[in-house]
């Protein structure tokens, strides 16, 4: 685990390790310690312009390689993961703070995944033709690569969320300059020789690190990046918009949620008190998909407000590289004090906490940023911590009694991510599943992923959708042409 003790991160540039320009750089702390443990280049705006130079310069013979060469490449790519999965599940987990286990089930093996998928779905991306029949004319549809496109990503879930944006963006023939969050930096930069080693040419894709307000900033500004996907805060993606919306960039924005668990009576009780514990709590409660409002039908609301919070109470906290550990410790000190300030409100806010609230010291690991997983019986949907994203392991339980009141509080909030149902009634499914205003709803199950599906939210939970072909839509542009024939 100190493989990477006091490690120097640099910028992946045109196919080469680099470091910042400015010589400006950033402490990285790892959560399970509070430690700092590696630096991170803070990029300026002149490393971003290289980068962008680098990558307008590859771009000219990546746009034009071969579908089968470049799904090769991302093949290889995703194998090159596979191979060091050890390495970076171990890296993912220090720089994160998620559990070992959680890494190496989830985060890293999906990273290859994303790789796979879209190495395997660029050769069945077709584009459309229309015939105007009778008027002797054929349409057809060109769907060029974009040019270079900027990539930003955030912390929970680091090189999962990273590649699910840049192998789409390459697949289809366009140049990245890719930004991991500064707060989990670590797997990303052992991407690049990943890379290098699976045959990318140089300067496909940048890896450039810093802050959101310097290297983020520069890419947002760059007027030779046309398109930006970005997943993280609700908060930077309006700063996102409000800045790209001028220079007419292509924007996909996967934004944060504050999605409702909705409990009906007639469930399948094991199941659904299993995935509950998982939807609630699963790192650290730090997923925009995890269903943070409970609502439970009445006649079962006791049952199980008793035992899940025994369940929770069960819950083990450790450190992450712990094989007991079913939370790890949270991202950040400023993320866990965020948590913390919102569990304070509770007794204002009408809460009463059933379970957790307290942050919990392990022996030898006292700075680390460990947080007890936490239940609080609310008594009005319209309170904050049931309107405002918490991102951490908290989530709020209330009993509801007819299907057009819970309607109502779980589309009552800024937000429209995902929701999840749990009932056995094929009627109710349906009606819920037109009527809920989320991008995705789970019906007895969570965060069951199929890359081919659109992904994404609506209101405040972002603009767009991702994975399948529409990310391969998104990364490219289409152009219609029309031939008259006689
Ligand atoms: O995210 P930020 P933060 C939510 C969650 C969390 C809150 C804030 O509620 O508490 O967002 O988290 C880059 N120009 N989610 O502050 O700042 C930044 O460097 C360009 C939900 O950590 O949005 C990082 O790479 N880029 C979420 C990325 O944006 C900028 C996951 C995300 O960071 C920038 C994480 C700027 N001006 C947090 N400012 C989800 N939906 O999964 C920042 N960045």
């Amino acid at each position: 685990m100190n493989t990477h003790d006091n490690i120097i991160i640099q910028n992946y540039s045109n196919g080469k390790y680099t470091n910042p320009k400015s010589n400006n750089w950033i402490d990285n702390y790892e959560p399970a310690s509070g430690k700092i443990y590696s630096k991170i280049p803070n990029s300026n705006a002149q490393d971003i312009e290289e980068a962008v130079a680098f990558a307008k310069a590859a771009f000219t013979t990546w746009s034009t390689t071969t579908i089968d060469e470049r799904s090769h490449i991302l093949l290889k790519i995703a194998e090159g993961i596979e191979n060091r999965l050890q390495e970076l599940v171990e890296a993912e987990s220090r720089d994160n703070g998620k559990p070992v286990k959680l890494a190496k089930a989830v985060d890293i093996p999906r990273a290859a995944s994303n790789f796979r998928f879209f190495g395997h779905a660029i050769t069945q991306f077709a584009s459309e033709s229309h015939e105007s029949v009778g008027l002797q004319a054929m349409n057809f549809t060109l769907r060029k690569p974009i040019g270079v496109v900027g990539c930003i990503s955030p912390w929970n879930l680091p090189l999962y969320l990273f590649t699910w944006k840049i192998a789409p963006a390459i697949a289809a023939g366009n140049c990245v300059i890719a930004k991991p969050s500064e707060v989990t930096p670590m797997t990303a930069f052992l991407l690049g020789e990943i890379c290098t080693e699976a045959g990318l040419p140089p300067g496909v894709l940048n890896i450039m690190h810093g802050l959101g307000t310097s290297t983020g900033q520069a890419i947002l500004d760059h007027p030779d990046i046309k398109a930006i996907s970005f997943t993280g805060g609700t908060k930077t993606g309006e700063h996102i918009a409000r800045t790209c919306a001028p220079k007419f960039k292509k924007l996909s924005l996967e934004l944060g949620g504050k999605n409702p668990n909705i409990i009906f009576a007639d469930c399948d009780y094991d199941r659904m008190l299993k995935t509950t514990l998982h939807s609630s709590f699963a790192n650290q409660g730090q997923i925009c998909l995890c269903g943070s409002r409970i609502f439970v039908e009445r006649p079962l609301y006791d049952r199980f407000k008793k035992d899940f919070v025994a369940r929770v109470k069960e819950l083990v906290v450790a450190h992450p590289a712990s094989a007991k550990a079913n939370l790890g410790a949270l991202v950040s000190k400023s993320h866990l004090e965020k948590v913390q300030s919102y569990i304070a409100l509770a007794p204002d806010e009408g809460g009463t906490i059933l379970c957790g609230g307290n942050q919990v010291i392990i022996p030898e690991y006292e700075e680390g940023y460990y947080l007890e997983p936490t239940v609080i019986e609310v008594q009005s949907n319209r309170c904050k911590l049931n309107q405002e994203e918490i991102f951490g392991p908290v989530v709020t339980i209330m009993p509801f009694d007819t299907e057009e009141e819970v309607l109502e509080y779980a589309n009552d909030v800024t937000y429209g991510l995902s929701s999840t149902l749990w009932t056995k009634d094929i009627d109710r499914t349906m009606r819920m599943s037109n009527a809920l205003q989320a991008g995705i709803v789970w019906v007895n199950t969570w965060m069951m992923r199929d890359l081919r599906t659109p992904f994404g939210g609506v209101k405040a939970s972002g603009v767009g959708r991702e994975g399948g072909f529409e990310a391969l839509r998104f990364f490219t542009e289409p152009k219609n042409v029309c031939i008259k024939y006689n």
